[in-house]
């Protein structure tokens, strides 16, 4: 069924596995550095110069490039397992896959030639060279490709369905895509019209105000890009796993729709402390980030609920009790719930992060990383993973190669990530540790950060040795020889009130009023304060500081 979405999403999530692989094990050797333990000196045969090259394919990989292919691969899986409908226009999915390897290529090559070290944020005027640039371009430009063929697609199978739902687990995934298709332009313009001309040498000097107001006008969005596909699973498709329903079907559609429209306008929550945006701008778009917290509280109580149900389907009783009955021994049902629970604690951080007045004090300390890794690192890369566990089993025909190396690799994701990012939730807070810094020579460090660089460093260690549990469970199911008896199909949950879904109202399944409303979010938060900084275009000379 469907072999083309099908071909192309085992494509992509290969292409995201093999990033993830080469940039997640730079991770443990950052921990190691800040004790003093300095493997980079070692790697320089293989070509890794230095802690900051390091880190810097440690980001592109595992935030940019990881991430993309993998939700390219399960929205292009989802959409057409949820219209039951093979792509419209296949050759532009599989053009747009092209594309992505094409610009992956274009700048992995300056990245790994130390030609292109300046992080993931690559903020100017660090410059870097030039074809970092035009692989980033052609890579997101590719994601949009994948978008299209989608949105193609789902035109289709309205013409063909007119006056019915769209299914949830499509208009969850399209939402996604059409997100990104907005949320891109600020990185579009940011590399098209600053960085590139910079990077190639037709102008000299940048604004690194503009530049980065337009880095975050796509560099919020990009989280929630992450965060969409996972909150979809958890929706729809773990509960089904825990043989649950969905609590509120309705529900879930809101909180999709009031991320598109909330998730572009509060990118200067990243820029409180930025000299260059007025202050009436930074209270804007934080008392927008706290509006945005509401679907994340809904979803904690929604999907909770959802699980609720399987367990008690499943005979848990009491108030509590129903826990201990879903799903635990399913290492895709285990891994998900685990980062769920990480979760919990990256959406506090979130919420500190987002205050304003707290900020001032975590901004640009370890407290930063522990917060995204509790966030992209767990509630996505995890729930990922454990996608990946029926999903990569469903692609290939085969069964999964070890339930038991699953759960212990979904486990020791969860405390290598509790040590870890304790440790850098605390440095931060208490001490004010800088983040992305080599520590290990630093002058300044201080034996009292000592004993949580050391916990930090645990936690990186078993993360990685979790991230080989997960390699050699992947190539073990691709090698074997066994076949699954059964194909594998997309988990759905059944809405747990299937009268809802006839009252239903009809904005829920509507694009337009969403569209309109995150345009105007978008024009009065950023319009301003964009015309503002852009009239008074200030540029500095660039240089290379690796
Ligand atoms: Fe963030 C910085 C604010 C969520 C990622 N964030 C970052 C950076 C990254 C990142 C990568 O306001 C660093 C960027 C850089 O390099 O400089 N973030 C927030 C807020 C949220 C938030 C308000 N972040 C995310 C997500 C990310 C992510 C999601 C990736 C996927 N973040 C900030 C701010 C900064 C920031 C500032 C700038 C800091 C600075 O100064 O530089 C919210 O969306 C969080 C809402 C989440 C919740 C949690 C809901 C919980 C759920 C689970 C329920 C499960 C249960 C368990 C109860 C409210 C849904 C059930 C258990 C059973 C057994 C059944
Ligand atoms: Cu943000």
């Amino acid at each position: 069924m469907y072999k083309t979405a099908n071909r192309l999403t085992l494509w992509n999530l290969a292409l995201g596995m093999v990033a993830l692989f080469i940039g997640g094990s730079m991770g443990p050797l950052q921990k190691l550095e800040h004790v003093g333990i300095n493997l980079y000196s070692s790697l320089r045969e293989i070509g890794i110069a230095s802690y900051y090259q390091g880190l810097t394919i440690h980001g592109v990989l595992n935030a940019l490039v990881w991430t993309t292919f993998f939700i390219c691969g399960f929205l292009t899986y989802a959409t057409v397992n949820s219209l039951k409908r093979e792509l419209s226009m296949p050759r532009l999915n599989i053009a747009a896959f092209i594309v992505m390897v094409v610009g992956l290529v274009t700048a992995a090559v300056p990245l790994l030639g130390n030609l292109a070290t300046v992080l993931y944020t690559f903020y100017p005027p660090m410059r870097a060279s030039g074809f970092f640039y035009v692989g980033l371009t052609l890579f997101v430009v590719g994601s949009w490709m994948v978008g299209w063929g989608l949105l193609f697609t789902y035109r289709d199978w309205r013409r063909e369905n007119k006056g019915e739902k769209t299914p949830f687990v499509a208009l969850a995934s399209l939402i996604t895509m059409v997100m990104w298709q907005f949320a891109t332009l600020g990185v579009a313009a940011e590399i098209l019209f600053i960085l590139i001309p910079f990077a190639f040498g037709l102008t000299d000097a940048v604004d690194p105000q503009v530049a980065r107001t337009f880095f975050w006008f796509f560099g919020h969005p990009l989280v929630y890009f992450w965060l969409l596909p996972a909150y979809l699973s958890w929706y729809a498709m773990l509960p089904k796993q825990a043989n649950g329903k969905m609590f509120s079907e309705s529900m879930a559609r809101l909180v999709f729709w009031l991320f598109l429209i909330l998730s572009i306008p509060v990118g200067i929550h990243h820029q409180y402390t930025d000299p260059g945006v007025p202050t009436g701008w930074k209270a804007m778009h934080a008392t927008l980030t706290l509006l945005l917290f509401v679907p994340s509280m809904i979803t904690a109580f929604s999907v909770v609920a959802s699980l609720e149900i399987g367990g008690r389907n499943n005979g848990g009783t009491g108030l509590l009790g129903w826990i201990r009955k879903l799903p635990w021994k399913d290492p895709s049902y285990a891994a998900q719930n685990l980062a769920m629970i990480l979760f919990v604690f990256g959406g506090i951080g979130g919420l500190t992060n987002a205050s304003y007045n707290l900020n001032v004090t975590v901004h640009n300390t370890m407290w930063v990383p522990g917060h995204f890794h509790l966030t992209v690192g767990s509630a996505v890369t995890l729930s990922f993973m454990g996608i990946s566990y029926w999903l990569f089993p469903a692609l290939v025909g085969k069964p999964l190669w070890s339930k038991t190396l699953g759960l212990w690799q979904s486990w020791t994701w969860f405390i290598g990530m509790i040590l870890m990012s304790n440790g850098l939730h605390i440095l931060g807070l208490n001490f004010g540790v800088p983040r992305r810094s080599s520590l290990g020579v630093a002058e300044y460090l201080q034996s009292d950060w000592q004993p949580l660089m050391i916990e930090a460093m645990i936690g990186g260690i078993i993360l990685g040795v979790s991230g080989l549990l997960y390699y050699i469970n992947i190539i073990g199911t691709a090698a074997q020889k066994k076949k699954l008896e059964e194909p594998i199909v997309m988990p759905v949950a059944e809405p747990y009130h299937p009268e809802e879904i006839a009252v239903q109202p009809a904005w829920l399944d509507r694009w337009r009023p969403w569209i309109v409303t995150m345009i105007a979010l978008i024009v009065i938060s950023y319009g301003p304060v964009l015309f503002d900084l852009i009239s008074r275009y200030n540029p500095v000379a660039g240089f290379k500081v690796w």
